[in-house]
């Protein structure tokens, strides 16, 4: 039998396979902040999924960087979410919901009366964001306060709450690509003198603190953090990644969340190849809960990474956009629909609600 279709145990949670669905941007919310019309849709045609990790979702109105992506923090969103999480989990599935704030790759354009957006450093990422009018240049970002840490701990305590309001099964603190998590345990952009900054443990404090945080709403194995070390998007570098995440790792297993997902691929990586095996074998052999890898995985490698144990499970992102089957497609050797990028970001139903199943498409099966 296939070892993508072995069920998995996630604290209390029994999870029918190892095919999670990762957290993807799709850009198609209400511009309160709901999701869009067809969400519901969406996330339940995927329910067969192991595990759907959300869309990331903002967790306060300055944690918002991009259009038309959803938020967590009022009463209008979490309403807006219950009915999609219901339709999961009427066809069967599991969802978390994914907790964002984007920290400094923001636009003012998007955020309360035109604020700078927050970072832990003053210092610009040199990328862009889109908004109403298309790709622009991220603003110039500020440093957050300590003060103004404290009060972010506690928005994202805040919305953890309003996703177990919502009905989520749980949620995944989003540490990775370059957003104000991952924007504070990197060394490039973080030039802090106080606690927060300088040494790799005080990089790790921010994160570390979230996660408490979380905690306090949810049991462990309802909550997973992701990270990306080695991605170079969004700007981010690091002087010395195998010690940034060596105390990342030490510091969540402090806590023992329920699991550790890692971006091992991500787009513009900058880091030697030969030291890029090594540097996941390690993360993987250190961290001693659930690792669940993503990062340009198929059926063949995820089938190898789960039955020789480098990984518990497999999420996928641009094939479970183009495939709602996904599990049964990759554990039969199923035929693939191929992912159209242009309706990735934005635009409405099509390319969103509209790919078949294998057994809608016809083919033989
Ligand atoms: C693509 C476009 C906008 C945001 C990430 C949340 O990379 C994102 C994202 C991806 O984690």
């Amino acid at each position: 039998m296939s070892s993508l279709l072995q069920p998995i145990q996630l604290g209390s949670l029994t999870l029918a396979n190892r095919v999670f669905m990762a957290p993807l941007t799709r850009n198609r919310a209400a511009a309160s902040g709901s999701p869009g019309p067809w969400a519901a849709t969406y996330y339940s045609q995927r329910a067969s999924a192991g595990l759907i990790v959300s869309e990331a979702t903002q967790i306060s109105a300055m944690g918002k960087g991009y259009i038309n992506t959803p938020g967590i923090h009022s009463e209008e969103q979490v309403a807006g979410w219950k009915p999609v999480v219901d339709a999961v989990r009427q066809a069967g599935g599991r969802i978390f919901l994914q907790l964002w704030h984007v920290g400094r790759i923001s636009h003012s354009s998007l955020l309360p009366e035109n604020a700078s957006p927050v970072a832990p450093s003053a210092i610009k990422a040199h990328g862009q964001t889109f908004v109403e009018t298309g790709f622009v240049d991220v603003s110039e970002p500020r440093a957050l306060s300590l003060t103004e840490i404290q009060s972010t701990i506690e928005d994202y305590g805040r919305a953890a709450f309003n996703a177990k309001a919502a009905g989520f099964d749980g949620v995944e603190i989003h540490a990775a690509n370059g957003y104000l998590i991952d924007q504070f345990l990197r060394s490039g952009s973080n030039v802090r003198a106080d606690a927060y900054g300088g040494a790799a443990a005080n990089r790790a404090r921010f994160l570390g603190e979230v996660v408490e945080a979380v905690l306090n709403v949810w049991e462990p194995g309802r909550v997973g953090v992701r990270i990306s070390p080695l991605s170079a998007f969004n700007d981010m570098s690091d002087a010395n990644p195998e010690e940034t995440f060596a105390r990342v790792v030490d510091v969540l297993s402090g806590y023992r969340p329920g699991y550790l997902h890692v971006v091992e691929d991500a787009i513009g990586e900058a880091f030697p190849l030969d030291r890029k095996a090594d540097f996941f074998r390690r993360l993987r052999s250190e961290w001693k809960g659930i690792y669940i890898a993503n990062g340009g995985y198929d059926a063949e490698r995820g089938e190898r990474a789960v039955s020789d144990g480098s990984a518990d499970a497999i999420a996928y992102g641009r094939l479970f956009i183009a495939n709602p089957d996904l599990p049964t497609r990759l554990s039969r050797r199923g035929p693939l629909n191929a992912p159209d990028i242009g309706s990735f970001y934005g635009g409405d139903e099509c390319g969103y609600i509209d790919y078949p199943t294998w057994a809608e498409s016809g083919i033989g099966n």
